[in-house]
């Protein structure tokens, strides 16, 4: 009965380094692109079988206001996360809105702020993956909080306006 433990503990283990577990995660930090500018969050990204899931929450944020959210192509938040360049779009796509077909990998649903300006997330991505040399690749790239709502039509990025707040996906 012990050693049926102990066996079934190791391949939990197995499963966790093998089985696409890994984790990441993104800091996200205030640009000077807004003053003041209060907005502050983490987000945790988790390599699934078939994608990603990315779970997190941004604060600061004025109440009820809606937001664009986006993973852009280059792991850089400099000069007001300009640096971080246009929308991961690895599949050669068009703005549009999360899972809608042909759009960015890039493009994740927009955030909410309820009462106290807080957006909480919790999702699977079916066209991001973590995995070392895949075009989908999230880690190393940019994940930007935009001042204005998305309106997933505009391109080359929904004229959500300034980028507020901007952290770069780590592994953990
Ligand atoms: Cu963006
Ligand atoms: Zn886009």
């Amino acid at each position: 009965m012990l050693a049926l433990a102990v066996c079934a503990a190791a391949l939990v283990s197995a499963c966790g380094t093998m089985g696409g577990k890994a984790g990441a995660s993104a800091d996200i930090a205030p640009t000077a692109a807004m003053s003041p500018n209060p907005t502050t969050g983490k987000v945790s990204f988790t390599a699934l079988e078939h994608g990603v899931r990315i779970a997190g929450e941004v604060r600061g944020l004025a109440p009820g206001t809606e937001h664009g959210f986006h993973i852009h192509e280059m792991g850089s938040c400099a000069n007001n996360g300009d640096a971080a360049g246009g929308h991961f779009n690895p599949a050669g796509g068009t703005h549009g809105k999360f899972a809608a077909p042909g759009n960015h990998a890039g493009d994740l649903p927009s955030l909410v702020a309820d009462a106290s300006g807080s957006a909480r997330f919790s999702f699977e991505d079916h066209s991001l993956s973590m995995t070392d040399g895949a075009a989908n690749n999230v880690i190393g790239r940019a994940l930007v909080v935009h001042r204005d709502r998305d309106d997933f039509t505009s391109q080359p990025a929904g004229n959500s306006g300034a980028r507020i707040a901007c952290g770069v996906i780590v592994r953990n």
